[in-house]
């Protein structure tokens, strides 16, 4: 395979680890940095593979690990309108990442080239970045090396974020046609955000600081160039955890994950009551915020409520906007707040679907509705107007000074919202300009429901893939007859909610349950997962 020629020995230099094996899992690879070279140049063969079955559109290379801890790393691709890879691509990269010689790796690489018909002939375009992890240069040299061996016209964007990515890889797809999203570099991303905030925001009154934790992670510096851009009294911040320098200190003890899970505030920050806060993860693209109240009381506001804040606003606007066909939408997974879905559902009155666990899923979802609102609990989101709702809106004749106004914060919001995947820069934009057009503070937001006591468990079992779910990953069709037993469990308990899934991300089964005490939620949490056990 001529096309091959150079893949052997390049891929000498980064010998698959014997003992591992590899899944293209929720995610992308993830695992410990230090096993992830021969992965990772594998997966600059596979971007310019993807590339080239895309007729020389651009893919994007991430790497990173997001909120797992700092000695982990990950790679993922980034699809050309700046979503996740395909997923019929999975099997292929995972195959690929598993050859366990050169000659397996040509093998499957030819197999990849076969079964997607790809023309040789096209020059593969990638770019890539990374985030702050101290094994993440060596790892994107090991990609440089894939993208080489197949020559690629590769771009590196240094160390973003990985929303900044997506977005990147988005611009340079649509650059010149009516769907344009933007520049393809970090001025046009800071321009085109804090434009948009500005917008939005303009003539009301000037927020007071807003306190952000950035995990020590890529969020900081990326954050502050944002206010930087935006140099306005609108948007002033207070970056705290911004130490991407020292070792170890990446998501430790801090970050959207450690605050969602833990419920209390991250290392290293005081919280005043009626001042806001928010924590990025260790790439940027979730965000949760938090407050205290004048009893020092920690109250988080996660995904789910970052969700019913933009739906609601979304829903007023399209009401004040008078524009008839458009229709606010809303998804969410299993682990929502129970009282978020029925607030939706009875307060709001937005429809709402279930999406399985994962960016991609929710996203795709989001894709049927006419304007969709797709947060996981976790902070990790967005919204996206379908192109029949931008139809609508681009043909809407305003009648009134109010509905004018109404469709300019529409456009203002599409443009404010990173379409391409969740990011917690713009969605804490969005989050902020909502807040500001309010005149809410973070309490005020928080009244609208009382999240119902939850418990997340993990559970390590001898095998989770004997573990299989369905009604997105809300009810077990095996083992047999534990579905039964979870129901029977859930039964004795008022507002009870249960269910038990396979992780995607690590070697664990997950148990979540939840209900209208903290006792019973917490009995209910572990009793199921004894049954798992
Ligand atoms: C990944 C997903 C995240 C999801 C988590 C669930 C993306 C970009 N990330 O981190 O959205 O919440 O997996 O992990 O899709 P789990 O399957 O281990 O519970
Ligand atoms: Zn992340």
């Amino acid at each position: 395979m001529a096309r091959f020629a150079s893949v052997a020995e390049y891929s000498a230099k980064h010998p698959k680890p014997a003992d591992i094996s590899f899944a293209y899992g929720t995610a992308g690879f993830r695992t410990v940095g230090s096993t992830l070279e021969s992965t990772v140049f594998r997966v600059g063969l596979l971007a310019a593979l993807r590339s080239q079955s895309k007729q020389g559109r651009v893919i994007g290379v991430m790497i990173t690990a997001s909120h797992n801890p700092e000695c982990d790393n990950g790679v993922k691709l980034v699809d050309p309108m700046g979503e996740m890879l395909q997923q019929s691509w999975e099997g292929y990269c995972t195959r690929v990442a598993n050859a366990a010689t050169s000659d397996e790796l040509v093998a499957a690489l030819a197999e990849v080239a076969e079964a997607e018909a790809i023309d040789a002939a096209v020059t593969p375009r990638v770019v890539y970045a990374r985030d702050t992890r101290p094994s993440g240069p060596l790892l994107q040299a090991a990609l440089e090396d894939g993208l080489a061996a197949l020559g690629t016209d590769a771009v590196s964007f240094g160390v973003v974020t990985t929303p900044q990515l997506h977005y990147y890889v988005r611009c340079l797809n649509t650059a010149g046609t009516a769907a344009a999203y933007g520049e393809p570099t970090a001025e046009g991303y800071f321009a085109k955000y804090a434009g948009a905030y500005l917008r939005l925001v303009e003539g009301k009154q000037h927020p007071s600081p807003l306190h952000i934790d950035a995990a020590n992670g890529v969020g900081a510096p990326e954050v502050r160039k944002l206010a930087a851009v935006a140099a306005s009294p609108y948007l002033q911040i207070e970056v705290h955890n911004g130490d991407t320098e020292t070792p170890g200190k990446l998501n430790s003890g801090c970050g959207a994950d450690y605050v969602k899970s833990n419920q209390r505030a991250p290392a290293g920050m005081v919280l005043a009551p009626g001042s806001r806060y928010c924590s990025f993860d260790g790439d940027a693209d979730r965000i949760v915020y938090y407050y205290a109240d004048e009893h020092s009381t920690f109250h988080l506001l996660d995904g789910d409520k970052i969700s019913t804040l933009i739906a609601t606003y979304l829903r007023d606007l399209v009401v004040a906007a008078g524009v008839e066909g458009l229709q606010v939408g809303v998804v969410q997974t299993a682990y929502a707040n129970g009282n978020s879905t029925s607030y939706i559902k009875d307060t709001l009155r937005l429809p709402t679907v279930f999406a399985k666990t994962g960016v991609k899923h929710l996203h795709h979802e989001a894709e049927q509705m006419n304007i969709g609102v797709y947060f996981e609990a976790n902070g990790h989101g967005t919204a996206l107007f379908s192109p029949a709702a931008v139809a609508t809106l681009r043909a809407a004749t305003p009648q009134t000074p109010a509905q004018q106004d109404a469709i300019g914060r529409l456009w203002a919001l599409r443009d404010l919202i990173n379409e391409s995947v969740g990011d917690a820069m713009s969605d804490m934009l969005v989050v902020e300009a909502v807040l500001a057009c309010k005149g809410w503070t973070l309490a005020q937001w928080d009244e609208a429901y009382t999240d119902l006591p939850s418990r997340l468990l993990k559970v390590i079992v001898q095998d989770r893939a004997i573990f299989k779910t369905t009604n997105a990953e809300q009810t077990l069709t095996s083992p047999p007859h534990l579905q039964d037993t979870v129901d029977a469990l859930v039964a004795r308990v008022p507002r009870g909610r249960a269910f038990v899934r396979p992780s995607g991300t690590e070697d664990a089964v997950r148990v979540y349950a939840e209900a209208a005490t903290r006792a019973d939620c917490d009995q209910l949490a572990y009793a199921v997962a004894g049954a798992v056990f």
